[in-house]
């Protein structure tokens, strides 16, 4: 399988994140790539498909922030990275702020996604690196992998959340939209793919599916919900499949099967796949308890759809069994 990687996605490095209560390292590191590159061995560098794909998705006003706000925390004044500390939960109004803090608070959902110096280009570089799997399978592959991150589920047209900037695997399905193919989205990190569903929540063209903790009991509790199934002309093209916690492969392939049915019944052209491997049991910040040889089950039961498939890389904090949780998945697919 070809798999594609920016070493420029390195440059996306925070210190520090809200969590529990008290700042900890950030779970999100660049450590996380090494351990995958060491994991599936060769990679080919990602092209630059420029600025409009990341348009087609995400907002002008959201895209101006990403790329100033390191900058603009700095002109404040301001040490460390960049992050909300107040948000228009209460009062929403289409407000033009330019205060930095107005605007952060505006586009962020969450405390625990700092904006860093090097945030804009490795964000950049891991929306570029889906798009380039992307050309791969369009251009003829079959499947292809993109080692992307931060990584991007979260992140909605407009807000940023849950370590991710840019919706990587949104870009790349809308891009594949853009080259006429019909198409699906299966998430399968632990975490429900809010910013996925958001962006895609009133399209019928787009079939999303997610299988994730529930959001009952785990972030990013106020999406994921079994009763969120789309709207408008949306309606009946989101699935979500919440899990509870402790659930091992026995609990995870019938949610799998159900995923995978309906993803048939859609008859999807290509289908692009968030794969986050914190459904680890190993995993440091979440409830699952699949081992490293579940992923190949995995990979092989979704590759039976017998798809073209673009694999985006998702989640997964284990950092020693990162790889092989990765290169497991691979090898099934
Ligand atoms: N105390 C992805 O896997 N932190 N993002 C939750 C709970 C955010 C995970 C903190 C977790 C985001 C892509
Ligand atoms: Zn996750």
């Amino acid at each position: 399988m070809r798999c594609f990687w920016d070493k420029r996605q390195l440059a996306h490095a925070p210190a520090l994140e809200l969590h529990n209560g008290g700042f900890v390292p950030f779970a999100e590191s660049p450590e996380r790539a090494e351990a995958v590159l060491a994991g599936i061995g060769a990679t080919e560098a990602a092209f630059d498909h420029g600025e409009a794909p990341l348009r087609a998705i995400h907002s002008e006003a959201y895209l101006a922030l990403l790329w100033s706000a390191h900058k603009d925390w700095r002109a404040a004044g301001r040490e460390g990275d960049a992050g909300a500390y107040a948000w228009p939960v209460v009062r929403r109004r289409p407000l033009d702020l330019e205060r930095i803090d107005a605007r952060l608070g505006q586009h962020s959902f969450d405390a625990s996604s700092p904006i860093a110096e090097g945030t804009w280009e490795g964000a950049y570089w891991s929306a570029q690196t889906a798009l380039t799997a992307l050309g791969a399978v369009l251009g003829g592959d079959k499947v292809a992998f993109a080692l992307c991150r931060p990584p991007g589920h979260h992140a909605g047209a407009d807000y940023l959340g849950g370590y991710c900037y840019l919706n990587n695997a949104a870009i790349a399905a809308e891009a594949a939209v853009a080259a006429g193919r019909r198409v699906a989205i299966l998430d399968i990190d632990y975490h429900h793919g809010n910013g996925t569903q958001d962006i895609f929540y009133a399209r019928g063209d787009v079939l999303f599916v997610s299988i994730h903790a529930d959001p009952v009991m785990d972030y990013p509790y106020f999406w994921g919900h079994a009763d969120e199934t789309g709207e408008g002309a949306g309606k009946g093209a989101t699935l979500n499949l919440p899990l509870p916690r402790g659930a091992d492969l026995a609990a995870y392939l019938p949610a799998l099967n159900t995923a995978l049915e309906r993803i048939a019944a859609f008859a999807p052209e290509l289908l692009v796949v968030s794969y986050g491997a914190d459904t680890y049991a190993g995993d440091p910040i979440s409830h699952f308890k699949l081992e490293t040889s579940d992923y190949r089950v995995l990979g092989e039961r979704i590759a039976g759809l017998g798809l073209p498939s673009v694999i985006v890389m998702e989640g997964g904090y284990a950092v020693d069994a990162l790889g092989a949780n990765i290169a497991g998945f691979l090898e099934g697919f």
